[in-house]
Protein backbone atom coordinates (compact mmCIF):
# COMPACT_ATOMS: atom_id res chain seq x y z
CA UNK A 1 0.00 0.00 0.00
CA UNK A 2 1.20 3.16 -1.16
CA UNK A 3 0.31 4.99 2.07
CA UNK A 4 1.89 2.45 4.13
CA UNK A 5 5.39 3.99 2.87
CA UNK A 6 4.56 7.34 2.57
CA UNK A 7 3.95 6.68 6.82
CA UNK A 8 7.15 4.55 6.82
CA UNK A 9 9.14 7.44 5.08
CA UNK A 10 7.20 10.59 7.17
CA UNK A 11 7.57 9.02 10.66
CA UNK A 12 11.26 9.22 10.69
CA UNK A 13 10.82 12.99 10.67
CA UNK A 14 8.69 12.34 13.93
CA UNK A 15 10.89 9.64 15.76
CA UNK A 16 9.71 8.27 19.16
CA UNK A 17 12.02 8.37 21.73
CA UNK A 18 13.25 4.75 22.22
CA UNK A 19 11.27 3.74 25.91
CA UNK A 20 8.56 6.94 26.06
CA UNK A 21 5.42 4.94 27.58
CA UNK A 22 2.13 7.49 27.43
CA UNK A 23 -1.44 6.77 27.92
CA UNK A 24 -4.55 7.94 26.18
CA UNK A 25 -6.22 9.32 29.69
CA UNK A 26 -9.63 10.82 30.72
CA UNK A 27 -9.34 13.56 27.89
CA UNK A 28 -6.11 12.26 25.29
CA UNK A 29 -2.59 12.64 25.94
CA UNK A 30 -1.24 15.44 28.38
CA UNK A 31 2.35 16.03 29.22
CA UNK A 32 5.34 18.06 28.57
CA UNK A 33 5.17 19.23 25.22
CA UNK A 34 8.30 18.45 24.52
CA UNK A 35 7.39 14.62 24.36
CA UNK A 36 4.81 14.95 22.08
CA UNK A 37 5.79 15.34 18.26
CA UNK A 38 5.88 11.98 17.57
CA UNK A 39 2.34 11.38 19.65
CA UNK A 40 0.73 13.72 17.47
CA UNK A 41 2.01 12.65 14.21
CA UNK A 42 0.23 9.47 15.07
CA UNK A 43 -2.75 11.04 16.46
CA UNK A 44 -3.19 12.41 12.88
CA UNK A 45 -2.56 8.24 11.76
CA UNK A 46 -5.34 7.30 14.13
CA UNK A 47 -7.72 10.08 13.05
CA UNK A 48 -7.70 8.96 9.53
CA UNK A 49 -8.10 6.03 10.45
CA UNK A 50 -10.85 6.70 12.42
CA UNK A 51 -12.67 8.68 9.69
CA UNK A 52 -11.91 5.68 7.02
CA UNK A 53 -13.71 3.74 9.77
CA UNK A 54 -17.07 6.12 10.43
CA UNK A 55 -17.37 7.46 6.85
CA UNK A 56 -16.89 10.79 8.85
CA UNK A 57 -15.12 13.37 9.67
CA UNK A 58 -13.10 13.53 12.74
CA UNK A 59 -11.76 16.23 14.89
CA UNK A 60 -7.84 16.19 16.86
CA UNK A 61 -7.38 18.86 18.94
CA UNK A 62 -4.00 20.45 20.35
CA UNK A 63 -4.30 21.60 24.06
CA UNK A 64 -3.59 21.03 27.24
CA UNK A 65 -6.40 22.92 28.62
CA UNK A 66 -5.92 23.96 32.25
CA UNK A 67 -2.38 22.92 32.29
CA UNK A 68 0.82 24.65 32.54
CA UNK A 69 1.87 26.46 29.29
CA UNK A 70 5.05 24.21 29.31
CA UNK A 71 2.65 21.06 28.58
CA UNK A 72 0.74 19.84 25.62
CA UNK A 73 -1.92 17.40 25.12
CA UNK A 74 -4.47 16.35 21.96
CA UNK A 75 -7.55 14.65 22.09
CA UNK A 76 -9.86 13.00 19.35
CA UNK A 77 -13.47 14.27 18.02
CA UNK A 78 -15.93 11.71 17.27
CA UNK A 79 -18.58 12.51 14.58
CA UNK A 80 -21.43 14.00 16.22
CA UNK A 81 -18.46 15.92 18.21
CA UNK A 82 -17.72 14.24 20.89
CA UNK A 83 -15.24 12.82 22.80
CA UNK A 84 -13.22 9.69 20.94
CA UNK A 85 -15.31 6.57 21.90
CA UNK A 86 -13.43 4.32 24.85
CA UNK A 87 -13.06 1.38 22.37
CA UNK A 88 -10.41 3.44 20.44
CA UNK A 89 -8.74 4.67 23.02
CA UNK A 90 -6.42 1.85 24.06
CA UNK A 91 -5.73 1.87 19.74
CA UNK A 92 -4.50 5.66 20.77
CA UNK A 93 -2.00 4.21 23.57
CA UNK A 94 -0.86 1.53 21.00
CA UNK A 95 0.34 3.58 18.48
CA UNK A 96 1.70 6.10 20.80
CA UNK A 97 4.07 3.77 22.83
CA UNK A 98 5.10 1.07 19.63
CA UNK A 99 8.88 1.75 19.15
CA UNK A 100 9.42 2.98 15.73
CA UNK A 101 10.17 0.39 13.82
CA UNK A 102 7.14 -1.42 14.99
CA UNK A 103 4.69 1.02 14.02
CA UNK A 104 3.48 0.09 10.88
CA UNK A 105 2.69 -3.22 11.91
CA UNK A 106 0.70 -1.52 14.57
CA UNK A 107 -0.98 0.42 12.26
CA UNK A 108 -1.83 -2.45 10.04
CA UNK A 109 -3.56 -4.45 12.83
CA UNK A 110 -5.90 -1.97 13.84
CA UNK A 111 -6.60 -1.63 10.21
CA UNK A 112 -7.10 -5.09 10.09
CA UNK A 113 -9.42 -5.55 13.25
CA UNK A 114 -11.47 -3.06 12.61
CA UNK A 115 -11.78 -4.07 9.44
CA UNK A 116 -11.46 -0.84 7.16
CA UNK A 117 -11.96 0.26 3.96
CA UNK A 118 -8.12 2.01 3.11
CA UNK A 119 -9.39 3.22 -0.34
CA UNK A 120 -12.33 5.34 1.55
CA UNK A 121 -11.86 8.93 1.58
CA UNK A 122 -10.48 10.54 5.30
CA UNK A 123 -11.34 14.01 6.72
CA UNK A 124 -9.59 15.71 9.78
CA UNK A 125 -10.54 19.08 11.14
CA UNK A 126 -7.52 19.99 13.28
CA UNK A 127 -7.22 23.09 15.97
CA UNK A 128 -5.26 24.56 18.63
CA UNK A 129 -4.48 26.45 21.64
CA UNK A 130 -2.19 29.36 22.22
CA UNK A 131 0.55 27.45 23.47
CA UNK A 132 3.93 28.22 21.82
CA UNK A 133 4.63 24.58 21.49
CA UNK A 134 1.03 24.05 19.42
CA UNK A 135 1.92 25.45 16.11
CA UNK A 136 4.87 22.71 15.81
CA UNK A 137 2.48 20.09 17.35
CA UNK A 138 -0.44 20.79 15.47
CA UNK A 139 1.50 20.54 11.90
CA UNK A 140 2.70 17.19 13.23
CA UNK A 141 -1.11 16.10 13.33
CA UNK A 142 -1.72 17.66 9.55
CA UNK A 143 1.79 15.39 8.69
CA UNK A 144 0.40 12.41 10.05
CA UNK A 145 -2.99 12.82 8.16
CA UNK A 146 -1.07 13.36 4.97
CA UNK A 147 1.14 10.55 5.36
CA UNK A 148 -2.08 8.33 5.62
CA UNK A 149 -3.55 10.10 2.52
CA UNK A 150 -6.63 12.08 4.55
CA UNK A 151 -7.93 15.11 3.89
CA UNK A 152 -7.61 18.12 6.49
CA UNK A 153 -8.45 21.35 7.01
CA UNK A 154 -6.64 23.78 10.00
CA UNK A 155 -9.23 26.05 11.49
CA UNK A 156 -5.97 26.99 13.59
CA UNK A 157 -6.73 29.20 16.41
CA UNK A 158 -9.95 27.67 17.49
CA UNK A 159 -10.98 26.73 21.37
CA UNK A 160 -11.69 22.99 22.03
CA UNK A 161 -15.61 23.44 21.91
CA UNK A 162 -15.45 25.42 18.95
CA UNK A 163 -13.67 22.33 17.36
CA UNK A 164 -16.34 19.87 18.58
CA UNK A 165 -18.85 22.03 17.37
CA UNK A 166 -17.56 21.99 13.44
CA UNK A 167 -16.77 18.75 13.50
CA UNK A 168 -20.88 18.32 14.65
CA UNK A 169 -21.94 21.01 11.96
CA UNK A 170 -19.85 19.18 9.09
CA UNK A 171 -21.21 15.55 10.09
CA UNK A 172 -24.88 16.99 10.43
CA UNK A 173 -24.66 18.62 6.49
CA UNK A 174 -24.95 21.87 8.61
CA UNK A 175 -27.92 20.87 10.27
CA UNK A 176 -26.46 21.98 13.30
CA UNK A 177 -25.30 25.34 12.00
CA UNK A 178 -22.45 25.89 9.78
CA UNK A 179 -19.34 24.71 10.16
CA UNK A 180 -17.31 28.57 10.17
CA UNK A 181 -15.98 30.16 13.52
CA UNK A 182 -18.89 33.03 11.99
CA UNK A 183 -21.51 30.10 11.71
CA UNK A 184 -20.74 29.87 15.53
CA UNK A 185 -20.74 33.46 16.19
CA UNK A 186 -24.02 33.88 14.92
CA UNK A 187 -26.23 30.96 15.63
CA UNK A 188 -25.08 31.78 19.15
CA UNK A 189 -25.45 35.46 19.66
CA UNK A 190 -28.27 35.46 17.66
CA UNK A 191 -29.75 32.94 20.35
CA UNK A 192 -28.67 35.07 23.14
CA UNK A 193 -30.21 38.31 21.54
CA UNK A 194 -33.51 36.84 21.01
CA UNK A 195 -33.51 35.32 24.90
CA UNK A 196 -32.51 38.88 25.88
CA UNK A 197 -35.42 40.85 24.56
CA UNK A 198 -37.38 38.70 27.05
CA UNK A 199 -35.07 40.62 29.85
CA UNK A 200 -36.92 43.83 30.86
CA UNK A 201 -35.29 47.20 32.20
CA UNK A 202 -31.68 46.16 32.74
CA UNK A 203 -29.05 48.91 33.94
CA UNK A 204 -25.22 49.18 32.23
CA UNK A 205 -24.24 47.61 35.31
CA UNK A 206 -26.65 44.51 35.00
CA UNK A 207 -25.21 44.38 31.13
CA UNK A 208 -21.77 44.19 32.17
CA UNK A 209 -19.31 41.14 32.88
CA UNK A 210 -15.68 40.95 33.58
CA UNK A 211 -13.83 38.12 32.27
CA UNK A 212 -10.91 36.12 33.45
CA UNK A 213 -9.72 34.63 30.01
CA UNK A 214 -6.62 32.72 31.55
CA UNK A 215 -4.36 34.05 29.23
CA UNK A 216 -5.63 31.62 26.71
CA UNK A 217 -7.27 31.03 23.56
CA UNK A 218 -10.90 31.90 25.35
CA UNK A 219 -9.79 35.29 25.52
CA UNK A 220 -9.63 35.73 21.80
CA UNK A 221 -12.54 34.02 20.77
CA UNK A 222 -14.67 36.21 23.46
CA UNK A 223 -13.34 39.04 22.00
CA UNK A 224 -14.61 37.69 18.61
CA UNK A 225 -17.78 37.13 19.75
CA UNK A 226 -18.44 40.18 21.18
CA UNK A 227 -18.66 42.33 17.68
CA UNK A 228 -21.45 39.89 17.45
CA UNK A 229 -23.27 40.55 20.46
CA UNK A 230 -24.39 44.20 20.27
CA UNK A 231 -25.28 46.64 22.98
CA UNK A 232 -26.91 43.20 25.37
CA UNK A 233 -23.60 42.16 26.84
CA UNK A 234 -20.93 44.14 27.79
CA UNK A 235 -17.77 42.66 28.61
CA UNK A 236 -14.80 43.43 30.27
CA UNK A 237 -11.74 40.90 29.55
CA UNK A 238 -9.13 40.34 31.33
CA UNK A 239 -5.73 37.91 31.38
CA UNK A 240 -6.33 38.04 27.53
CA UNK A 241 -3.33 37.00 26.90
CA UNK A 242 -1.53 40.16 25.58
CA UNK A 243 0.75 39.98 29.22
CA UNK A 244 0.44 37.40 31.41
CA UNK A 245 0.99 33.70 31.38
CA UNK A 246 -1.17 31.29 30.15
CA UNK A 247 -3.46 29.10 33.05
CA UNK A 248 -0.64 31.59 35.94
CA UNK A 249 -2.74 32.62 38.59
CA UNK A 250 -5.57 32.58 36.94
CA UNK A 251 -8.33 30.53 34.56
CA UNK A 252 -11.58 28.58 35.87
CA UNK A 253 -9.34 25.62 37.67
CA UNK A 254 -6.55 28.55 39.39
CA UNK A 255 -9.90 30.09 41.26
CA UNK A 256 -11.97 26.69 41.73
CA UNK A 257 -9.32 25.24 43.51
CA UNK A 258 -7.63 28.01 45.15
CA UNK A 259 -11.14 29.88 45.92
CA UNK A 260 -9.78 33.11 45.58
CA UNK A 261 -9.73 35.91 41.99
CA UNK A 262 -7.44 35.70 39.75
CA UNK A 263 -4.30 37.87 38.97
CA UNK A 264 -4.96 40.86 37.14
CA UNK A 265 -8.82 41.47 37.85
CA UNK A 266 -9.96 45.01 38.92
CA UNK A 267 -13.80 44.24 40.93
CA UNK A 268 -15.85 46.12 43.09
CA UNK A 269 -17.75 44.31 45.53
CA UNK A 270 -20.96 42.53 43.67
CA UNK A 271 -19.79 42.94 40.41
CA UNK A 272 -20.07 39.41 38.49
CA UNK A 273 -16.80 37.65 37.14
CA UNK A 274 -15.72 34.71 35.59
CA UNK A 275 -13.28 32.67 34.58
CA UNK A 276 -12.85 30.27 31.52
CA UNK A 277 -9.79 27.65 31.17
CA UNK A 278 -6.79 27.49 28.88
CA UNK A 279 -9.22 25.49 26.47
CA UNK A 280 -12.34 27.63 27.23
CA UNK A 281 -14.28 24.31 27.99
CA UNK A 282 -14.90 25.26 31.46
CA UNK A 283 -16.30 28.04 32.96
CA UNK A 284 -16.71 29.51 36.80
CA UNK A 285 -18.70 32.90 38.06
CA UNK A 286 -17.67 34.28 41.32
CA UNK A 287 -17.90 37.52 43.28
CA UNK A 288 -16.98 39.67 46.23
CA UNK A 289 -19.10 40.88 48.87
CA UNK A 290 -19.17 44.10 50.48
CA UNK A 291 -16.38 42.82 53.62
CA UNK A 292 -14.19 41.55 50.51
CA UNK A 293 -14.85 37.64 50.94
CA UNK A 294 -14.50 36.21 47.79
CA UNK A 295 -18.13 33.98 46.91
CA UNK A 296 -17.66 31.12 43.95
CA UNK A 297 -20.17 30.18 41.67
CA UNK A 298 -19.06 26.64 40.42
CA UNK A 299 -20.17 23.75 38.04
CA UNK A 300 -22.97 23.00 41.03
CA UNK A 301 -24.54 26.07 40.83
CA UNK A 302 -24.49 26.14 37.15
CA UNK A 303 -26.32 23.36 36.77
CA UNK A 304 -29.09 24.38 39.45
CA UNK A 305 -29.59 27.50 37.77
CA UNK A 306 -29.69 26.13 34.71
CA UNK A 307 -32.09 23.12 35.50
CA UNK A 308 -34.21 25.50 37.18
CA UNK A 309 -35.07 27.90 34.15
CA UNK A 310 -35.30 24.87 32.25
CA UNK A 311 -38.18 23.30 34.52
CA UNK A 312 -39.89 26.36 34.61
CA UNK A 313 -40.00 26.81 30.84
CA UNK A 314 -41.35 23.29 30.25
CA UNK A 315 -44.10 23.81 32.87
CA UNK A 316 -45.14 26.92 31.54
CA UNK A 317 -44.80 25.56 28.10
CA UNK A 318 -46.87 22.20 29.69
CA UNK A 319 -44.60 19.92 28.15
CA UNK A 320 -43.92 16.68 29.82
CA UNK A 321 -40.06 16.14 29.39
CA UNK A 322 -37.91 14.11 31.61
CA UNK A 323 -35.15 16.34 32.99
CA UNK A 324 -32.10 15.21 34.68
CA UNK A 325 -29.02 16.54 36.48
CA UNK A 326 -26.03 14.54 35.96
CA UNK A 327 -23.36 15.12 38.51
CA UNK A 328 -19.62 13.34 39.53
CA UNK A 329 -18.62 12.89 43.64
CA UNK A 330 -17.14 16.49 43.39
CA UNK A 331 -20.68 17.60 43.56
CA UNK A 332 -21.10 19.69 46.48
CA UNK A 333 -23.69 17.64 48.99
CA UNK A 334 -25.62 20.79 49.23
CA UNK A 335 -26.10 21.14 45.31
CA UNK A 336 -27.56 17.59 45.27
CA UNK A 337 -29.69 17.93 48.28
CA UNK A 338 -31.11 21.09 46.80
CA UNK A 339 -31.67 19.39 43.29
CA UNK A 340 -33.49 16.03 44.69
CA UNK A 341 -35.32 17.52 47.48
CA UNK A 342 -36.45 20.97 46.69
CA UNK A 343 -36.28 21.31 42.87
CA UNK A 344 -37.47 17.64 42.86
CA UNK A 345 -34.93 16.59 39.39
CA UNK A 346 -33.62 13.09 39.22
CA UNK A 347 -30.36 13.25 39.88
CA UNK A 348 -27.49 11.04 38.62
CA UNK A 349 -23.49 10.44 39.79
CA UNK A 350 -20.75 9.16 36.82
CA UNK A 351 -17.53 9.24 37.23
CA UNK A 352 -15.34 11.69 37.03
CA UNK A 353 -14.60 12.70 33.14
CA UNK A 354 -16.92 14.24 30.64
CA UNK A 355 -17.40 11.22 28.29
CA UNK A 356 -18.94 9.70 31.56
CA UNK A 357 -21.35 12.44 32.06
CA UNK A 358 -22.17 13.28 28.46
CA UNK A 359 -23.03 9.38 28.33
CA UNK A 360 -25.81 9.49 31.21
CA UNK A 361 -27.32 12.77 30.24
CA UNK A 362 -28.15 11.34 26.94
CA UNK A 363 -30.55 9.25 28.67
CA UNK A 364 -32.56 11.83 29.24
CA UNK A 365 -35.56 13.76 27.38
CA UNK A 366 -32.89 17.08 28.40
CA UNK A 367 -29.68 16.02 30.34
CA UNK A 368 -28.49 19.01 32.47
CA UNK A 369 -24.47 17.72 33.32
CA UNK A 370 -22.52 19.57 34.68
CA UNK A 371 -18.62 18.86 36.97
CA UNK A 372 -18.15 21.03 40.16
CA UNK A 373 -15.17 22.00 38.20
CA UNK A 374 -17.05 23.93 35.57
CA UNK A 375 -17.19 21.65 32.52
CA UNK A 376 -20.75 21.15 31.42
CA UNK A 377 -23.63 21.22 28.79
CA UNK A 378 -27.13 20.39 28.36
CA UNK A 379 -28.28 17.47 25.95
CA UNK A 380 -31.95 17.93 24.29
CA UNK A 381 -33.00 14.42 22.93
CA UNK A 382 -33.96 14.58 19.07
CA UNK A 383 -37.46 13.67 20.48
CA UNK A 384 -37.52 16.44 22.96
CA UNK A 385 -36.08 19.00 20.53
CA UNK A 386 -39.12 17.86 18.24
CA UNK A 387 -41.75 18.74 20.30
CA UNK A 388 -40.28 22.09 21.58
CA UNK A 389 -39.67 22.94 17.47
CA UNK A 390 -43.38 22.04 16.84
CA UNK A 391 -44.94 23.43 20.00
CA UNK A 392 -43.21 27.05 18.98
CA UNK A 393 -44.75 26.69 15.36
CA UNK A 394 -48.22 25.83 17.10
CA UNK A 395 -50.19 29.01 16.28
CA UNK A 396 -53.14 27.50 18.58
CA UNK A 397 -51.46 27.98 21.77
CA UNK A 398 -52.04 30.67 24.72
CA UNK A 399 -49.31 33.29 25.11
CA UNK A 400 -47.53 31.93 28.47
CA UNK A 401 -46.90 28.36 26.22
CA UNK A 402 -45.65 30.42 23.11
CA UNK A 403 -43.45 32.73 25.41
CA UNK A 404 -42.06 29.43 27.15
CA UNK A 405 -41.68 27.65 23.71
CA UNK A 406 -39.71 30.37 21.90
CA UNK A 407 -37.25 30.67 25.39
CA UNK A 408 -36.64 27.03 24.89
CA UNK A 409 -36.08 26.97 21.51
CA UNK A 410 -33.93 29.70 21.69
CA UNK A 411 -32.08 27.51 24.75
CA UNK A 412 -30.62 25.18 22.74
CA UNK A 413 -29.56 27.47 19.90
CA UNK A 414 -27.83 29.12 22.65
CA UNK A 415 -25.93 25.43 23.89
CA UNK A 416 -23.05 23.63 22.86
CA UNK A 417 -24.31 20.19 22.83
CA UNK A 418 -21.33 18.93 21.80
CA UNK A 419 -19.42 19.28 24.79
CA UNK A 420 -19.12 22.02 27.95
CA UNK A 421 -18.46 25.45 26.18
CA UNK A 422 -17.56 28.46 28.30
CA UNK A 423 -18.27 30.83 25.79
CA UNK A 424 -22.00 29.55 25.29
CA UNK A 425 -22.24 28.45 28.93
CA UNK A 426 -21.41 32.20 29.69
CA UNK A 427 -23.86 33.62 27.50
CA UNK A 428 -26.72 31.21 28.87
CA UNK A 429 -26.01 32.08 32.40
CA UNK A 430 -26.05 35.50 31.36
CA UNK A 431 -29.23 35.56 29.68
CA UNK A 432 -30.74 33.11 32.31
CA UNK A 433 -29.74 35.89 35.15
CA UNK A 434 -31.38 38.88 32.36
CA UNK A 435 -34.46 37.13 32.50
CA UNK A 436 -34.67 36.38 36.08
CA UNK A 437 -34.06 39.80 36.73
CA UNK A 438 -31.22 38.01 39.29
CA UNK A 439 -27.98 39.31 40.32
CA UNK A 440 -25.16 37.19 40.77
CA UNK A 441 -25.65 37.45 44.98
CA UNK A 442 -29.29 36.19 44.30
CA UNK A 443 -28.20 33.31 42.39
CA UNK A 444 -25.76 31.88 44.42
CA UNK A 445 -27.94 32.22 47.63
CA UNK A 446 -30.08 29.34 45.90
CA UNK A 447 -27.91 27.76 48.63
CA UNK A 448 -25.30 27.32 50.50
CA UNK A 449 -22.20 25.02 49.78
CA UNK A 450 -20.67 22.93 52.44
CA UNK A 451 -17.53 23.66 53.40
CA UNK A 452 -14.91 21.34 51.41
CA UNK A 453 -11.56 20.49 51.14
CA UNK A 454 -9.38 18.48 48.17
CA UNK A 455 -6.13 17.55 48.91
CA UNK A 456 -3.53 15.10 46.81
CA UNK A 457 -1.46 12.17 48.23
CA UNK A 458 1.21 10.66 46.15
CA UNK A 459 1.69 6.99 46.56
CA UNK A 460 3.66 4.21 44.94
CA UNK A 461 1.36 3.33 42.37
CA UNK A 462 -2.17 5.15 42.41
CA UNK A 463 -3.84 1.63 40.40
CA UNK A 464 -3.73 -0.12 44.13
CA UNK A 465 -7.06 2.21 44.58
CA UNK A 466 -9.48 0.55 42.86
CA UNK A 467 -13.31 2.29 43.06
CA UNK A 468 -17.02 1.69 42.91
CA UNK A 469 -20.66 3.50 42.97
CA UNK A 470 -19.21 6.35 40.78
CA UNK A 471 -16.42 6.49 42.75
CA UNK A 472 -17.44 7.47 45.69
CA UNK A 473 -16.70 4.24 47.59
CA UNK A 474 -13.55 2.28 47.56
CA UNK A 475 -13.30 -1.16 47.11
CA UNK A 476 -9.32 -1.61 47.42
CA UNK A 477 -6.44 -2.05 49.34
CA UNK A 478 -8.50 -3.94 52.31
CA UNK A 479 -9.56 -1.88 55.26
CA UNK A 480 -9.38 2.04 53.37
CA UNK A 481 -13.17 2.08 52.75
CA UNK A 482 -14.04 0.89 56.75
CA UNK A 483 -11.08 3.95 57.71
CA UNK A 484 -12.93 6.52 56.17
CA UNK A 485 -16.20 5.36 57.07
CA UNK A 486 -15.54 5.53 60.63
CA UNK A 487 -14.03 8.58 59.92
CA UNK A 488 -16.33 10.73 58.45
CA UNK A 489 -18.62 9.09 61.56
CA UNK A 490 -17.20 11.90 63.65
CA UNK A 491 -18.13 14.65 61.86
CA UNK A 492 -21.33 16.32 61.33
CA UNK A 493 -23.02 16.32 57.54
CA UNK A 494 -19.88 14.68 56.96
CA UNK A 495 -18.69 12.83 53.72
CA UNK A 496 -15.35 11.59 51.79
CA UNK A 497 -14.22 9.94 49.18
CA UNK A 498 -10.72 9.63 47.26
CA UNK A 499 -10.12 8.14 43.80
CA UNK A 500 -6.63 7.75 41.63
CA UNK A 501 -6.04 11.11 39.70
CA UNK A 502 -6.80 10.66 35.73
CA UNK A 503 -4.26 12.96 34.72
CA UNK A 504 -1.76 13.02 37.30
CA UNK A 505 0.44 10.59 39.71
CA UNK A 506 -1.62 11.39 42.92
CA UNK A 507 -4.89 10.22 45.38
CA UNK A 508 -7.16 12.50 44.73
CA UNK A 509 -9.06 12.79 48.45
CA UNK A 510 -12.27 15.10 48.70
CA UNK A 511 -14.19 16.04 51.91
CA UNK A 512 -16.67 17.72 53.37
CA UNK A 513 -18.79 18.64 57.04
CA UNK A 514 -20.39 21.33 58.14
CA UNK A 515 -17.54 23.63 58.89
CA UNK A 516 -14.19 24.57 57.22
CA UNK A 517 -12.63 23.18 60.30
CA UNK A 518 -14.06 20.02 60.42
CA UNK A 519 -13.91 19.53 56.50
CA UNK A 520 -10.75 20.53 56.24
CA UNK A 521 -9.81 18.23 59.55
CA UNK A 522 -11.50 15.08 57.83
CA UNK A 523 -9.61 15.49 54.57
CA UNK A 524 -6.31 15.48 56.21
CA UNK A 525 -7.49 12.44 58.31
CA UNK A 526 -8.47 10.49 55.36
CA UNK A 527 -5.07 11.88 53.73
CA UNK A 528 -3.29 9.98 56.63
CA UNK A 529 -5.16 6.40 55.98
CA UNK A 530 -4.20 6.47 52.06
CA UNK A 531 -1.37 7.57 52.91
CA UNK A 532 -0.91 4.45 55.41
CA UNK A 533 -2.82 1.48 53.65
CA UNK A 534 -2.24 2.42 49.75
CA UNK A 535 1.29 2.99 50.15
CA UNK A 536 2.25 6.69 51.05
CA UNK A 537 5.44 7.87 49.54
CA UNK A 538 7.26 10.93 51.15
CA UNK A 539 6.56 13.12 53.84
CA UNK A 540 3.19 11.86 55.48
CA UNK A 541 0.51 14.50 54.95
CA UNK A 542 0.13 17.47 57.34
CA UNK A 543 -2.07 18.90 58.95
CA UNK A 544 -4.05 22.09 57.27
CA UNK A 545 -2.85 25.31 58.78
C1 LIG B 1 -9.94 15.86 32.73
C2 LIG B 1 -11.39 15.77 32.35
C3 LIG B 1 -12.25 16.45 33.37
C4 LIG B 1 -11.99 15.88 34.75
C5 LIG B 1 -10.52 15.91 35.07
C6 LIG B 1 -10.26 15.12 36.34
C7 LIG B 1 -12.32 15.82 30.11
C8 LIG B 1 -12.45 16.60 28.84
N1 LIG B 1 -11.62 16.40 31.06
O1 LIG B 1 -9.50 17.18 32.71
O2 LIG B 1 -13.58 16.24 33.02
O3 LIG B 1 -12.68 16.60 35.73
O4 LIG B 1 -9.78 15.30 34.02
O5 LIG B 1 -8.90 15.08 36.59
O6 LIG B 1 -12.84 14.73 30.25
P1 LIG B 1 -8.29 14.08 37.65
O7 LIG B 1 -8.63 12.68 37.20
O8 LIG B 1 -6.85 14.38 37.65
O9 LIG B 1 -8.94 14.40 38.96
MG1 LIG C 1 -10.31 22.48 29.49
Amino acid sequence: MAHFKEVSQQSGLHPKPAGLVLQYGTAGFRTNANQLDHIMFRMGLLATLRSKKTKATIGVMVTASHNPEEDNGVKLIDPMGEMLTSSWEGYGTQLANTEQEELLTTLKDIVEKEAIDMSHEANVFVGKDTRSSSASLSQAVLDGIKALGGHSKDYGLVTTPQLHYMVCCQNTQGKYGDATLEGYYSKLSQAFSQLAKNASNRTDDQKHLRVDGANGIGAIKVRELESHLKKDLQLSIFNDGSRGKLNHQCGADFVKVQQKLPIGIKINPGDRCCSFDGDADRIVYYYTDSKGHFHLLDGDKIATLISSFLKELLNEAGLDLKIAVVQTAYANGSSTYYLENTMKVIVRCTKTGVKHLHHAAQEFDIGVYFEANGHGTVLFSRGAEGKIQQLAADTNINDERKKAAFLLQNTINIINQTVGDAISDMLLIEAILAIKGMTVQQWDTIYSDLPNRQLKVKVSDRRVIETTDAERRAVTPAGLQDAIDDLVKKYKQARSFVRPSGTEDVVRVYAEADTQENADALAHEVSLAVYGLAGGVGDEPKPLQ
